[in-house]
């Protein structure tokens, strides 16, 4: 089994997630915070048998958008009088595998 960790644009969050459950996946969905725009996103945490791992990404993939987004000059260090608007690409998913050495439901 493989633990799945992706991060998506919160305003594809129900979309991703309906698509997973519809496919059968078992999802948790977490609040989150990016460190770079402060702005909110979306985790997903997922137990996923090793065969099934290349279609939850697939699913990911479909529904998470790429965005581009302004952040001012300063979220890179820029200071408040040199500060200009720059352009960065979010999303679609930031998506993590890593294996599960053990899963019980007690
Ligand atoms: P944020 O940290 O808010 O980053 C939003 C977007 O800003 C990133 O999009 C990237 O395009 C840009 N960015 C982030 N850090 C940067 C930096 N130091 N310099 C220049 N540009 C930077 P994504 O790469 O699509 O990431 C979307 C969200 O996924 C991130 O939100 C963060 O919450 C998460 N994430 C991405 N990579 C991660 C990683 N290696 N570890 C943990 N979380 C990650």
């Amino acid at each position: 089994m493989k633990l799945i960790i992706a991060i998506v644009n919160k305003d594809d969050s129900n979309v991703v997630s309906s698509a997973l459950t519809k496919e059968g996946f078992s999802v948790t969905r977490l609040a989150t915070t990016g460190g770079f725009l402060r702005a909110g996103n979306t985790t997903f945490m997922m137990g996923v048998e090793n065969d099934r791992v290349d279609a939850a990404i697939a699913i990911l993939e479909k529904y998470s958008q790429k965005r581009t987004q302004m952040v001012p000059s300063t979220t890179y260090g820029a200071t408040a009088g040199h500060a200009f608007p720059m352009e960065v690409t979010v999303g679609g998913a930031t998506v993590f595998v890593t294996d599960v050495e053990r899963y019980e439901k007690l």
